[in-house]
């Protein structure tokens, strides 16, 4: 039992929770405490307090959270991704929407119970974006937050509700009851692009095609892209996602002018990946075999987008370009895990 303040990661097991765990823990005044579905691998859990198995919509449990520990910053990384969310749409909803029901309310009663406010970071993403086809996503270029935010998958329009209801949370919690407890959730969200992690792989997102290309090539293994060479996102490398979600927790809540921010560095064709992969593995094999479906997905996300409000707001500054990325970031960390 600890009544020191904790941070709590949900979906910690993931791909983000990996890279924050690792970093959260330099911090040794803040204790982490994990929760996931499956456990934690053995090179996390010793940086973790507390790790509980078990499911986000699990309210017995987060009440058992609840009562256990005093959470001042909570990251909620739970999320069923965008190619898989197609499959099982019932499923993405009930996770990414009503799991994030959950946390919020959480954050609210940890907030009431402490009398501080819970700091409540939520990876959103570009997917909450919804563009009509190839010649719109041309012609709108870098897209600013408020636009275009008519998002075509499942994931999609779960996270930008997921936004909104965070913005509820944090704005205007039970507005009409009198003597209402004030809200004690300061939500901030970031849209996050493809994700790339030297270090593991990503499972059921349509951004994966980069990030398995560079992996498959590390491994010797042949890969088939499912996305035609033009196709064009923005990508990060993932320990510039990992410093944009401190660097936004940590921003005094006066500084932001938005509930969300978008959030970019590079935003490379699949060719230029391609070709990025066949310089470092010369004998890579890569050929294309497009999936019409997951085409169609990436097609409706935005080529880039504008980050200048993160950028002013918070300074948000990735330190990884798209070749800075691969030849100091990937290609060398990569190749150290396979041989
Ligand atoms: C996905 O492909 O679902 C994610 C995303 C872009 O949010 N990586």
């Amino acid at each position: 039992m600890s009544r020191k303040p904790v941070v709590l990661i949900t979906g910690a097991s993931g791909e983000i929770g990996h890279g924050l765990i690792d970093q959260l823990s330099t911090d040794t005044d803040r204790a982490i405490i994990t929760l996931d579905l499956v456990p934690l691998s053995p090179k996390l859990s010793p940086k973790v307090r507390q790790h509980y198995v078990g499911s986000i919509l699990d309210q017995q449990l987060l009440d058992r959270i609840l009562a256990e520990y005093e959470i001042d910053l909570i990251f909620h990384l739970a999320a069923v991704l965008s190619t898989r969310g197609e499959f099982a749409p019932v499923t993405a909803h009930k996770v990414n929407v009503e799991g994030t029901l959950a946390l919020l309310e959480f954050a609210q009663r940890q907030g009431e119970s402490h009398g501080r406010s819970v700091i409540f970071m939520f990876p959103s993403s570009i997917a909450a974006y919804g563009l009509s086809g190839p010649d719109a996503k041309k012609r709108a270029g870098r897209v600013r937050e408020d636009e275009f935010n008519t998002p075509t998958t499942m994931y999609g329009c779960n996270k930008l509700y997921g936004e909104l209801l965070g913005a509820y949370y944090a704005g205007h919690y039970k507005q009409l009851v009198l003597e209402a407890p004030p809200s004690k959730v300061d939500f901030r969200g970031l849209r996050f692009p493809g994700l790339i992690s030297a270090v593991t792989l990503p499972s059921g997102g349509t951004s994966d095609y980069a990030p398995e290309m560079i992996h498959a090539a590390a491994q010797g293994k042949p890969y088939a892209s499912f996305v035609r060479p033009d196709t064009r996102i923005p990508f990060m490398a993932m320990p510039d996602a990992i410093t944009a979600l401190l660097r936004l927790a940590s921003t005094p809540a006066q500084r932001l002018t938005r509930r969300t921010y978008n959030i970019g560095a590079f935003a490379p064709s699949a060719q230029e990946i391609m070709d990025e992969v066949q310089l470092a593995f010369p004998n890579a094999v890569i050929t294309i075999k497009v999936d019409e479906r997951r085409q169609n997905i990436v097609d409706s996300w935005p080529e880039d987008v504008d980050d200048q409000a993160a950028r002013t707001d918070w300074g948000h500054s990735p330190k990884y370009d798209f070749h800075k990325a691969f030849r100091d970031y990937l290609i060398p960390t990569i190749k150290s895990q396979y041989t």
